[in-house]
C-alpha cells in the first residue's frame, strides 16, 4: 500500500524539526495518552513556515477536487483559535492556485466568546448558511476538536462537505475507560478518522499522517524516533 513519501512530504516533515512544530518527549494529550511526539502548529508563525504549510493545504485541497469532480465547497471555516490562519492564509493560497475555480471561495471563524455589541454574533467572516463548508484545523487524534467545530458548522445553518487538518495521527477512538480517565482496556476499536467520516459521510484529508511522518523520518535517518513512534502506534493506532 505504501507509495514512496514524496519530495514535498520529506521536505515539510523536515521543515517541522527545524522549527519545532515536530517535537519528540513526553506529552499528555488532550484524550490523556501519553505521546512520544507532539506537533505544535501554532509554531508555523513565521512567513516561510506560514507558506510551506498553507500551500500544503490548498494543493491537498485542489488535487482532492481534481481527482472528486463532484468536490466542491464554498467556505473555509477554521475553529479559534489555532484554525484562524489556516483558513485565511490557505484561502488566499487556493486564489493563487487557480483563481478562477477558487477565487470567490471564503473563509470564516468564530469567536470562543460570544460579543453582545457591534456586529455581535458567533463567527467572524463569510455567512456560512446554505453555503458548502470545509473545515481545516491543525491535527486529529479522538475526534473532540474536529466534533466542535462540526457542531458550530450546523448551529450556524452551514453544510459540511469535507475536513482537512495538517496532522492525522492515526489513532483509535478512545476507549469508555481512556475517557473516565482510567487509561486504555485494549479493546480493538476503530480509528478517529473511519468514525468522522462515518458520522458525517465527508471526505476527511490530512496533509500528512503519522505513516507519512514515521516514513519521513526513516529517510532523514532518525532511526531512535521511528522506534517511539511504533512503539506508541502499536498501542493507539488505528488498524483500519
Ligand atoms: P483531538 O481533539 O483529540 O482530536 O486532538 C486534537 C487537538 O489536540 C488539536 O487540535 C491540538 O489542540 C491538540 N494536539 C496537538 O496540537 N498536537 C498533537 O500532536 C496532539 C494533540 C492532542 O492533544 O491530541
Amino acid at each position: 500500500t505504501t507509495a514512496p513519501l514524496p519530495d514535498w512530504k520529506t521536505s515539510l516533515i523536515s521543515l517541522s524539526l527545524t522549527s519545532n512544530i515536530l517535537t519528540f518527549g513526553t506529552y499528555k494529550l488532550k484524550s490523556h495518552r501519553i505521546s512520544p511526539y507532539f506537533v505544535n502548529c501554532g509554531l508555523f508563525s513565521k512567513a516561510r513556515l506560514i507558506r510551506a504549510i498553507s500551500t500544503a493545504y490548498a494543493q491537498t485541497l485542489h488535487a482532492h477536487a481534481q481527482q472528486n469532480p463532484s468536490f466542491d465547497f464554498d467556505v473555509l471555516f477554521g475553529p479559534a483559535y489555532k484554525g484562524i490562519p489556516l483558513a485565511a492564509t490557505t484561502a488566499e493560497k487556493l486564489a493563487g492556485l487557480d483563481e478562477g475555480r477558487w477565487g470567490e471561495v471564503g473563509y470564516t471563524f468564530n469567536r470562543k466568546e460570544v460579543k453582545d455589541h457591534g456586529e455581535g454574533g458567533l463567527m467572524v467572516g463569510e455567512d456560512i448558511r446554505g453555503k458548502r463548508v470545509v473545515i481545516i484545523d491543525d491535527v486529529m487524534t479522538a475526534g473532540t476538536a474536529i466534533r466542535e467545530a462540526i457542531s458550530i458548522i450546523a448551529s450556524q445553518g452551514g453544510k459540511l462537505v469535507g475536513i482537512i487538518v495538517a496532522i492525522d495521527r492515526q489513532e483509535k477512538m478512545p476507549s469508555e475507560s481512556e475517557k473516565r480517565g482510567e487509561g486504555d482496556d485494549g479493546s480493538v476499536r476503530g480509528s478517529t478518522i473511519g468514525e468522522v467520516r462515518t458520522e458525517t459521510g465527508v471526505p476527511v484529508l490530512a496533509v500528512l499522517t503519522l505513516e507519512d511522518i514515521v516514513e519521513g523520518m526513516r529517510k532523514l535517518g532518525r532511526g531512535e524516533e521511528v522506534q517511539r513512534m511504533e512503539e506508541y502506534r502499536q498501542r493507539y493506532g488505528a488498524t483500519d
